[in-house]
């Protein structure tokens, strides 16, 4: 097959898997690898030390596999109309249903099967957010959507509400162009609408100041000045997604079920109460996993502690 039938295969077949949009990009460096250099000399990172070791590999694909020639990239639209968290505090929507790694590699392989097997030859690897993948960079340069002010991926006709995923293979197929055009224009509400002022600038975020990180990622306490700008947030945030206009028209319900709230929440009372094992079966297969029982332990007590409890 010739690499523009290839990449027209991998197209359809994402599209039968139920991908929301493919783009097919090479493997070189990223352009903006720079920027990652200064976030990270900036400190911007926090306790984030996987972004500091992986630096110099996350600025090339081919650094993570150097047989790699193009990637597949595509998005996975996860977004919920109605949020399914009781009164009292907010789970961002990504993390409301299964979780989106276990949702997405097995299709990302089966994408790669079907490529290899259609060219007769040919290896491959998948990654979704969990390897040093420039990801959306990658999609912007697979043609996919612009890096917003927000630092957001946003497909114009889908908004922002979706995951990225990326078929490494050593096959050669046809590229798409980048994705040149800025579409903020000169709207800035996401910057305006952050509740802790993560933004310092447009397409800078401050990790350390940004809710999704504090609730999240970080394992030290969230620090005494920024605890009341959490407010109701007890694990991620959607914040500067939800004020988006490019959200606001195109966000439309995901079709796949598991990316659907899981069962009943429990209250923040029973949330301090779960011991190890009863966290595992509520959680253990959602991304809230990812905070473990501690940090949502120590997100309900902020969550509690803003609302006069
Ligand atoms: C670390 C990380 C975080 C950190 C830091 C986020 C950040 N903005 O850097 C924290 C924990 C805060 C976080 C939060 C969230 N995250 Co996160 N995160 C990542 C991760 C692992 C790495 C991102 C990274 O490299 N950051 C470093 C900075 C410097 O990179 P960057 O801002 O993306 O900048 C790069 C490019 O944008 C480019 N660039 C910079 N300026 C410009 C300008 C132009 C014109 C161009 C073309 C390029 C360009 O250069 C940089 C280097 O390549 C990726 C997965 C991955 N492997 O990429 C997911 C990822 C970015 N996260 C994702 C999601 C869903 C979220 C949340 C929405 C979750 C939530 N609801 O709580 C929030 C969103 C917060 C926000 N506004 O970004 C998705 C985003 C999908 C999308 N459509 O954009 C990703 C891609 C995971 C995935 N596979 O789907 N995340
Ligand atoms: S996710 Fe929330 S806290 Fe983080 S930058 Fe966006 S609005 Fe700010
Ligand atoms: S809210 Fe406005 S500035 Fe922010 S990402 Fe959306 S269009 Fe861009």
């Amino acid at each position: 097959m010739s690499p523009q039938e290839l990449a027209a295969l991998a197209k359809r077949v994402a599209t039968e898997l139920g991908f929301d949009a493919c783009g097919v990009t090479d493997a070189s460096a990223v352009p903006h690898a720079d920027a990652l250099t200064w976030w990270l000399g900036s400190a911007y990172h926090g306790e984030m030390r996987y972004m500091a070791s992986q630096a110099e590999t996350r600025r090339e694909p081919q650094n993570v596999w150097p047989r790699a020639r193009s990637l597949v990239v595509v998005l996975d639209n996860y977004y919920i109309e109605t949020d399914s968290t009781p009164a009292g505090y907010r789970v961002a929507r990504y993390a409301q249903g299964k979780d989106y790694h276990a949702v997405i590699r097995g299709r990302l392989d089966q994408l790669g099967l079907v490529i290899a097997q259609a060219a007769g030859q040919g290896a491959w690897r998948s990654y979704v957010d969990a390897g040093p993948m420039p990801e959306r960079e990658l999609a912007q340069r697979a043609g996919l959507g612009w890096i917003a002010k927000n630092t957001m991926l946003i497909r114009p006709d889908l908004g922002s509400y979706t995951f990225i995923g990326c078929v490494l293979t050593d096959l050669e197929l046809e590229r798409d162009a980048p994705f040149e055009a800025d579409r903020c224009g000169s709207c800035t509400r996401c910057l305006e609408a952050c509740p802790t002022g993560a933004f310092p600038e447009p397409r800078v975020l401050d990790a350390t100041r940004c809710i999704s990180y504090l609730t999240i990622e970080a394992r030290s306490d969230v620090p005494e000045a920024l605890r009341p700008l959490i407010g109701d947030h007890l694990f991620g945030c959607d914040v500067c997604q939800e004020v988006c206009p490019w959200n606001v028209k195109f966000a439309a319900e995901t079709l796949e079920p598991h990316y659907r709230p899981q069962g009943p929440w429990p209250s923040l009372g029973e949330i301090l109460a779960l011991d190890d094992r009863a966290f595992d079966r509520r959680f253990g297969d959602t991304a809230l996993e990812r905070a473990r029982r501690s940090g949502l332990r120590r997100n309900a007590l902020v969550v509690l502690e803003n609302a006069g409890r």
